[in-house]
C-alpha cells in the first residue's frame, strides 16, 4: 500500500499559490463543517421571515401602505442576514463543541495549522459582506423614500394637494394619556382616535409635558410629541378594525399603559360617530 505523499506543512515561505491554498484549506475537517453547519442553520433560520411577521400581524397589521412596506423591509433584512448569522452561528458552535476534546493535558493538535492569510478567502468574505450591506443600505433608502411619500411628508396637512378632503386630527399627549381634537368638527375632542378608511388622515403631533412618542402600531405610523413644538405624520389607513396606539417614548411612571385605540371605520360610520360626540363637521 502506498502511501499519499505528505503534505509539507504549510509556512509564510513555502506557500502553494492562493486557489491551491482555498482548496486545500475547503477539504479540512473543520473548514468542511462549518460550510455543512452555516447551511443547516441557515435553513433552520429561515422560517424567522415569517415568523417575525405573524407575530407583527397578530393584532390585525398591515393596515395601512406604509406598514406592508415596513413588514416587506423587515421579512427582506431578516432574510438577508441569515447567511451571516448561520456562518457566526456555525463557527461559533463548531469552537464550542467541535474542539471540545481538547483537554489541558493534550497537546494542541496538530492536524489544524496556524491559519495565515488567505486572499481568497479575505476577498470572499468582504466582497459578500459588502454586497449585502450596500443591498441594505440601497433598499432602506428606497423603502425609506416611498414610505415618506406614504406619509405625506413633511408637507403640512392643509398644502398637501387634496388636503381639504382629508381627515385632520391634533395629536395631544400628556403623562399618561393621548387626546385627539378634530379641527374641521366644531371642537370635537376624544380619547379614542376614530379615522375613515382609505380617506388621507394627517396628525399634528405635541405634547403638554415631556417628549412622548405618537405610535399607531398596526397603521405603521411613529413620531415624537415634542412639548412646544408640532410635528407631522400622515397615513391612509386601509382596513378596518380597532388597532393599537401606544407610547414609544419612555415617559415616566405610566408610559406602559400610555395607550389607547385607533378605530378605523366605514365614511358613514365616522360621519354619525361626529354627529354623536356633538361635533358639526366644519369642512
Ligand atoms: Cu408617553
Amino acid at each position: 500500500m502506498t502511501q499519499a505523499p505528505q503534505e509539507q506543512p504549510e509556512s509564510p515561505t513555502n506557500r502553494p499559490p492562493s486557489m491551491h491554498r482555498f482548496k486545500n484549506w475547503m477539504r479540512r475537517p473543520y473548514a468542511r463543517h462549518v460550510m455543512i453547519w452555516t447551511v443547516v442553520i441557515g435553513f433552520l433560520l429561515l422560517p424567522l421571515c415569517w415568523l417575525l411577521l405573524a407575530a407583527m400581524n397578530q393584532t390585525g397589521a398591515p393596515a395601512s401602505e406604509i406598514m406592508q412596506d415596513i413588514e416587506t423591509t423587515v421579512f427582506v433584512f431578516t432574510l438577508v442576514s441569515i447567511p451571516i448569522t448561520a456562518f457566526v452561528f456555525a463557527v461559533l458552535l463548531y469552537s464550542l463543541i467541535g474542539w471540545k476534546r481538547i483537554s489541558s493535558d493534550e497537546p494542541p493538535m496538530q492536524e489544524n495549522p496556524a491559519i495565515f492569510t488567505n486572499r481568497i478567502g479575505v476577498v470572499l468574505w468582504t466582497v459578500v459582506t459588502s454586497a449585502l450591506a450596500m443591498f441594505l443600505v440601497v433598499w432602506g433608502m428606497i423603502e425609506l423614500a416611498q414610505i415618506t411619500a406614504n406619509s405625506y411628508g413633511t408637507i403640512s396637512a392643509n398644502e398637501q394637494p387634496g388636503g381639504n378632503q382629508s381627515v385632520i386630527v391634533n395629536v395631544t399627549g400628556q403623562q399618561w394619556v393621548w387626546t385627539f381634537a378634530y379641527p374641521q368638527t366644531d371642537g370635537l375632542v376624544s380619547d379614542i382616535l376614530y379615522l375613515p378608511v382609505d380617506k388621507p388622515v394627517y396628525f399634528n403631533v405635541t405634547s403638554k409635558d415631556v417628549i412622548h412618542n405618537f405610535w399607531a402600531v398596526e397603521l405603521g405610523v411613529k413620531i415624537d410629541a415634542n412639548p412646544g413644538a408640532v410635528t407631522t405624520a400622515g397615513v391612509t389607513p386601509n382596513k378596518l378594525g380597532t388597532f393599537n396606539i401606544r407610547c414609544a417614548e419612555l415617559c415616566g411612571m405610566h408610559h406602559a399603559y400610555m395607550e389607547t385605540e385607533v378605530r378605523v371605520v366605514t365614511q358613514e360610520q365616522f360621519d354619525s360617530w361626529v354627529r354623536e360626540m356633538g361635533g358639526r363637521r366644519t369642512s
